[in-house]
């Protein structure tokens, strides 16, 4: 039986009681676990302000329990720092680490030329042995250093701790600041063991600190001029987004000064603080930059969604506002009005297969959010979702911000100080502007999180687990769910078509308004694809097989 739900009502109407499946996922867990899983799964209900009920985030996983969750190596590395191309990014570790961070996200690059660094078709690594691991490691780092540079000439590199090298205890800010002494470059390194935090997330939080204290700011040209400058925040370039967001971008007027990180370079980040706008796609990864730029160089930010033909309409409406520039928004409007031509006559197409089927989305920390609305787009509804590492915040929004407890695995990472640059500081807008924009209903800072724009009754799990997705799944039979490569093949073991939304397995882009075609298209195709119907074996079917001897 499949659920309904009206996201219009307030109500979910439905013929499965939420309450009844959060007590059947519990019920198999012994008593201590369920009482933990019980608070990280959720099940919804927007009060008129838009409050919802707390979510249990970002605590450590449940020993047994097989969770999807990344380490903080993978969120540091492998996340922020390893879509730029024209740095070293070396991995000290065991070379497993450094492979299966090396580009199995499909973020892309672009260089203009041929002669531009581009260092992502290599995977650096110190190759740790156990023989290092015994003796120390940090005479094999300085002599990959020394390697790095005498074949690449790199503008700068930069070094991630993994677990092992945390556990020996190996020196990784002394090598780099000695190193740098040596050759003159810029050399910085990541504490980011793999067992820091309790998932990626502090990874990004390390992964932000490092990067604005080694780079953001150190120059003072910006490589790109523009009238609308402005930072484009938790953009990773994944299947080509990144060039999709570039071309609306561009076609508006608007310039992007950086990018972090996808399609970035060492100078974007180096030169990021003269933008005059921090727009951020993926809050959980990067507002801790977005919080400091502020702070030191007085640069707003703001949350912006490409992620659905809506969501980028709004988004660009939302820089343009900022900028309160006829021109500018006039730009905007015919782009839009432009883009969403094709956009319209293709959603109206797919939407009549698709309308009403169901979807679940199990990702990350943000695009579990985003890509509900392209679903709603297609008229599909989302009946259950959830991040695998986000924060109270992610969820039940920025609000709530001053109520999270910081845990001592939150306290381990690193809250750097900063102050007002006293060169460099430069408000944006005045008080008197920036109330104006307010009165107008523009919103700084702020996010509103993902459970505000679900629907009543649908189900929230934080870190679901492998158990919990194949009850779902037994339960709604949704048409499509969305993960990644982890979960991928057990689901459609269950006959239900999966979609990965990390890495969006060979597809993209998907943002911006060519993307929502594409992902239109893409989940037209799948969930009306018949071949699910025949996973089934004949003898669970027809459990009676009749066979008669050849001779007898
Ligand atoms: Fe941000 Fe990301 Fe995501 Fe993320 Fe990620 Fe990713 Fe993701 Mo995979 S930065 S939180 S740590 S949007 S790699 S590009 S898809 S889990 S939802």
């Amino acid at each position: 039986m499949a659920a309904k739900i009206d996201k219009n009502a307030a109500v979910v109407v439905e013929t499965i009681d939420p309450n009844a499946v959060k007590q059947e996922l519990l019920a198999r867990y012994p008593t201590k676990v369920a009482r933990k899983r019980a608070k990280q799964i959720v099940i919804n209900k927007v009060s008129d302000d838009q409050s919802v009920p707390e979510i249990g985030s970002n605590s450590r996983a449940i020993p047994g329990i097989i969770t999807q969750r990344g380490c903080s190596y993978a969120g540091c590395k492998g996340v922020v720092l390893g879509p730029t191309r024209d740095f070293v990014n070396l991995t000290h570790g065991p070379i497993g680490c450094g492979f299966y961070s090396w580009l199995t996200r499909r973020n892309q690059t672009r260089p203009p030329t041929a002669e531009d660094a581009n260092f992502l078709p290599y995977c650096f690594s110190t190759d740790l042995q156990d023989e290092d691991i015994v003796f120390g490691g940090e005479k094999k780092l300085r002599a990959a250093i020394q390697e790095a540079y005498d074949i690449f000439k790199p503008k700068a590199i930069s070094i991630f701790a993994t677990c092992p090298v945390g556990l020996i205890g190996d020196d990784i800010h002394n090598v780099a600041k000695e190193m740098k002494e040596k050759l003159g470059i810029n050399i910085f390194a990541f504490s980011c063991e793999g067992y820091k935090g309790v998932s990626q997330s502090a990874g990004h939080h390390i992964a932000n600190n490092g990067i604005f204290k080694h780079v953001v700011g150190i120059e003072e040209e910006a490589a790109r001029e523009g009238k609308f400058r402005v930072n484009m925040l938790g953009e990773y370039n994944i299947g080509g987004d990144g060039f999709e967001i570039d071309r609306i971008t561009e076609k508006c007027g608007i310039t992007t000064v950086a990018t972090f990180s996808g399609n970035s370079t060492y100078d974007q980040f180096a030169s990021a603080h003269t933008a005059d706008l921090n727009a951020i796609m993926c809050h959980r990864s990067i507002n801790y930059v977005a919080e400091m730029m502020e702070k030191k160089f007085g640069i707003p930010w703001i949350k912006i969604n490409f992620i659905g033909a809506n969501s980028a309409a709004k988004s660009l409406r939302k820089i343009a506002k900022y900028f309160q520039d006829p021109e500018l928004t006039e730009r905007v409007e015919a782009v839009i009005a432009e883009e969403m031509v094709e956009v319209e006559k293709v959603q109206a197409e797919v939407r009549a297969r698709c309308e009403g089927k169901l979807a679940m989305l199990f990702v990350g920390g943000s695009r579990a959010h985003h890509y509900q609305e392209l679903f709603a787009e297609i008229g599909m509804k989302t009946i259950s979702a959830g991040y695998e590492f986000a924060h109270r915040d992610d969820y039940e929004g920025r609000r709530v911000l001053p109520d999270i407890k910081v845990d001592a695995d939150s306290r381990n990472i690193e809250e750097l100080v900063v102050n007002p640059d006293p060169d460099r500081y430069r408000p944006r807008k005045s008080a008197e502007q920036i109330e104006e924009l307010s009165k107008m209903g523009f919103s700084f800072k702020d996010y509103e999180g993902m459970m505000p724009d679900m629907a009543n009754g649908t189900l929230v799990i934080d870190d679901i687990s492998q158990y919990e997705t194949e009850r779902m799944i037994e339960i709604y039979k949704p048409a499509i769910f969305c993960a990644g490569i982890k979960e991928k093949y057990a689901i459609q073991k269950k006959g239900v078509p999966m979609k990965q939304l990390h890495s969006y397995d060979s597809g993209g882009p998907y943002a911006g308004f060519k993307g929502a075609v594409n992902f239109y298209r893409e989940i037209d195709r799948m969930v009306n694809c018949k071949v699910w119907s025949y996973l089934k074996a004949p003898w669970q079917t027809n459990p009676e097989l009749a066979a008669t001897y050849a001779c007898e």
